[in-house]
C-alpha cells in the first residue's frame, strides 16, 4: 500500500514512519495494511454514526418459541429426539467447533483461557474438559469427531504448543485442527483513523468469535468436514466446562426439526444477566447482547411473574454444515458490532499513549448474528445449573468466577 492507495480513506499517517523502518518491518506493515478493507472502515464510520436502534427493536421482541425443560413442547418426544441423535452420532456425521480466541484477562491469567486449569481437584484446563468429554462421546458412539479449535493471534502459538505437549488433551492429535481467526483494526473514535500500536504495527484485536464463519472456511475446515461426511457442527465456547458437547438430545431436535440453526437456551437468573436474549422478532430468530437490551425490556415479565424474555444465550448451538458453508460465502451476513475501548497508539511524535479513557472503536462479529438469516432455526431450553457454568471473573467477583 502507497500514500496514493491510503490518502482517499485519510490513512495516510499509517506509512508516516515508513523511513525509520528495517526492511523486514516494513514488510510486516505492508503486510498488515494489505488486509485491511479501508473502504469499509469508512463506510462503518466513527462512534457518531448511529448504531443499530435497539429499542425498536427490542419492543417488537417475543419470546422464541422454544422446547421447553421438561415437557416437549414439539410434537416429538425427547426420547426421540435423542433416537436421532444418537444416529446421526454413530454415523459419523458430527464434527465439534471451540472458539477459544478470548484471553483470559478478566481471570488475571495471561495464557489462552482453555488452558485455564479448572478441575477442583484434578486441576484440568478447560481443553482438557473438553476434549476428553469429546473423546469420550466420540467412545460411546464409536465414531470420530473432529474438533476445530479457533484461536485468535493472541492465543494461537501457546494453544498449539499446548495441544502437541499434551499430544491432543485427551483426543487423538490427528482429529484436533487448530486455525487462527481474523482480526479488525482499532480506529480513532473521533478521527475514524486507524490506530498504530508501533511504527511497524496497527492496533489490530481479534474480529470476534463471528469471525468464525470466514476464518474456517478459509481454513479448508468446512471443506475437511465435509470430506469426512460430516453434516452438523455442535459448537461451544472454551469458558464453559459444563457445555453439553455433541449433546444426542440437541443434536436429535436439530434434525427432527430441519433446523438449520439451533440454539441451547437457559432460563436467565435475572432480567439484567450479562448474557444475550433469544427473541422472537417479526417472525426470526434474534439474539439481542444484554449490553443492548433497554433494562425495560429486560425487566419486561408476563402475569405469572417470569421473564417475558427468559432466554438466556449460552452460545452453545448446532449448525448444519451446509448452512455454515452458504453463510461463508456471503461476506454480509454478519454485521460488525462496534464497541467504545480503551486502545493504547502511537501518536503523531512515534510515542506510545496509554489512553486514561475510552478512545478508539474495536470491531467484532457475533457469531449469533447468523440466527435471522437461517430459515429454519429452533431453541431447546436446557438447565443452567447442569450446562452453564462460564469461567469469566478472578475469584472473589460476584459471578462466574
Ligand atoms: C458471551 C455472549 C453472551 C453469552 C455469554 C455466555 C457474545 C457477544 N456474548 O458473552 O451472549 O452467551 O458469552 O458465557 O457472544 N471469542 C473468540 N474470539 C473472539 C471473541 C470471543 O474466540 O474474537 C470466544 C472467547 O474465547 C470466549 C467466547 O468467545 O470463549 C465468549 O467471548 P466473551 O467472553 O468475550 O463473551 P461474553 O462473555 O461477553
Amino acid at each position: 500500500m502507497d500514500l496514493s492507495q491510503l490518502a482517499p480513506f485519510g490513512q495516510e499517517h499509517l506509512l508516516q514512519f515508513a523511513d525509520q523502518l528495517s526492511a523486514a518491518d516494513l514488510a510486516r506493515l505492508q503486510q498488515q495494511l494489505e488486509q485491511v478493507d479501508f473502504r469499509l472502515l469508512q463506510e462503518m464510520g466513527t462512534a457518531g454514526q448511529v448504531t443499530e436502534d435497539w429499542s425498536d427493536l427490542a419492543q417488537r421482541a417475543e419470546a422464541p418459541p422454544a422446547v421447553r425443560a421438561g415437557d416437549a413442547g414439539v410434537d416429538y418426544t425427547p426420547q426421540q429426539a435423542q433416537q436421532a441423535g444418537q444416529e446421526a452420532l454413530r454415523a459419523g456425521k458430527l464434527g465439534m467447533i471451540l472458539v477459544a480466541g478470548g484471553q483470559g484477562s478478566r481471570l488475571g491469567f495471561d495464557q489462552p483461557k482453555g488452558m485455564f486449569p479448572i478441575g477442583p481437584i484434578s486441576g484440568r484446563t478447560l481443553f482438557q474438559m473438553h476434549c476428553q468429554r469429546l473423546a469420550a462421546v466420540a467412545r460411546r458412539y464409536e465414531t470420530a469427531i473432529p474438533l476445530y479449535v479457533m484461536t485468535s493471534p493472541a492465543t494461537d502459538q501457546a494453544t498449539r504448543e499446548y495441544f502437541e505437549q499434551q499430544s491432543g488433551c485427551g483426543m487423538d492429535p490427528e482429529h484436533v485442527h487448530i486455525f487462527c481467526q481474523g482480526t479488525m483494526p482499532a480506529i480513532d473514535a473521533e478521527s475514524g483513523k486507524v490506530l498504530l500500536a508501533d511504527k511497524h504495527q496497527l492496533a489490530l484485536s481479534p474480529d470476534g468469535h463471528g469471525g468464525l464463519v470466514s476464518a474456517i472456511e478459509h481454513h479448508g475446515c468446512l471443506q475437511h468436514a465435509a470430506d469426512q461426511g460430516i453434516e452438523y457442527l455442535y459448537y461451544a465456547q472454551v469458558d464453559n466446562p459444563l457445555a453439553p458437547l455433541c449433546d444426542a438430545r440437541l443434536i436429535g431436535y436439530h434434525r427432527l426439526a430441519s433446523s438449520q440453526m439451533t440454539t441451547l437456551a437457559v432460563k436467565k437468573r435475572f432480567a439484567t444477566e450479562k448474557v444475550g436474549n433469544v427473541v422472537l422478532i417479526d417472525g426470526r430468530l434474534h439474539i439481542i447482547e444484554y449490553s443492548d437490551l433497554p433494562e425495560s425490556a429486560a425487566e419486561a415479565v408476563n402475569a405469572d411473574g417470569e421473564l417475558k424474555l427468559w432466554a438466556g444465550n449460552i452460545a452453545i448451538h448446532v449448525f448444519d454444515l451446509q448452512f455454515l458453508s452458504k453463510m461463508a460465502g456471503n461476506g454480509a451476513a454478519l454485521p460488525f458490532h462496534r464497541a467504545l475501548k480503551k486502545v493504547p497508539y502511537l501518536d503523531s511524535s512515534g510515542q506510545l499513549v496509554q489512553p486514561t479513557s475510552p478512545n478508539a472503536i474495536k470491531y467484532e462479529r457475533f457469531i449469533f448474528d447468523l440466527l435471522p438469516a437461517a430459515e429454519r432455526a429452533i431453541v431447546v431450553e436446557g438447565l443452567a445449573e447442569e450446562v452453564f457454568a462460564p469461567v469469566k471473573n478472578a475469584s472473589g467477583a460476584a459471578v462466574d468466577t
